[in-house]
């Protein structure tokens, strides 16, 4: 069966389940610590995940490529992703999201089962010195959610119901996983549209963020 090493947290490895869930593609979970660099080098080279290893015992990672090889009959539009301004467009809003949602769940995710001591220190200790200390980015909290409803309102503005599309897509995949993390803050509310939105997603997908939680070793 295929592997998937991943961290729970990352939207790039929530790609990749997500794939999978829409792909009916039966596989088997490695939820991996943080910290551990060994696992990944020996699979890849690189300490990045998510990896899929396959039953020959290669592995491959960088999310998009995975999904479209196991994506056999480009269910997911995969080629969406040959069109260079469509590409951009989203990158583009990611890019956007990425700042407020990593600032607003990289403190929160850390104390989520999903760590240990040892792992949360490596994790902290990295995000930190790109973001700051994590104390300092919860007391701005407010600043960050503040950056949010207006691009909210670009995303829905291009809900069709799914991203510029009827059916469900790539594009879907890559905005949805990178906006989950966002439900790690209990009194946070995503404007009803995009969370209709994004549970249309997850129906799709079949997709249980909190099923490999108490699996990490
Ligand atoms: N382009 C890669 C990005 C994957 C990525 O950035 N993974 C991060 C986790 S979210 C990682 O493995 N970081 C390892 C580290 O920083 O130690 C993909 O799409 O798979």
């Amino acid at each position: 069966m295929i592997k998937l090493y991943h961290y729970i947290h990352c939207p790039f490895c929530i790609r990749v389940r997500m794939a999978f869930g829409f792909l009916e593609t039966k596989w088997e979970s490695r939820p991996t610590h943080y910290h551990d660099e060994k696992t990944p080098l020996d699979l890849t080279g690189v300490k990045m995940l998510p990896i899929v290893q396959f039953e020959d015992g290669s592995a491959m990672n960088e999310s998009l490529d995975i999904i479209k090889k196991i994506d056999h009959k480009d269910a997911l539009k995969n080629k969406l992703l040959e069109n260079p301004e469509l590409k951009k467009e989203v990158e583009d809003l990611l890019d956007e999201f990425a700042g407020p949602v990593h600032n607003l769940c990289m403190p929160y995710w850390v104390w989520t089962k999903e760590f240990n001591q040892e792992s949360r220190e490596y994790f902290q200790s990295k995000k930190e010195k790109k973001r700051g200390p994590f104390h300092l980015l919860v007391q701005r909290r407010n600043e960050f959610f503040s950056e949010l409803p207006p691009l909210f309102e670009k995303l829905q503005s291009r809900l069709e119901p799914f991203y510029r599309d009827k059916e469900m897509t790539i594009l879907d995949i890559m905005v949805a996983s990178h906006l989950w993390g966002l439900y790690v803050h209990p009194d946070f509310q995503f404007p009803i549209k995009i969370h209709e939105y994004l549970k249309r997603v997850q129906e799709q997908c079949q997709f249980d963020y909190h099923e490999d939680l108490w699996k990490t070793p």
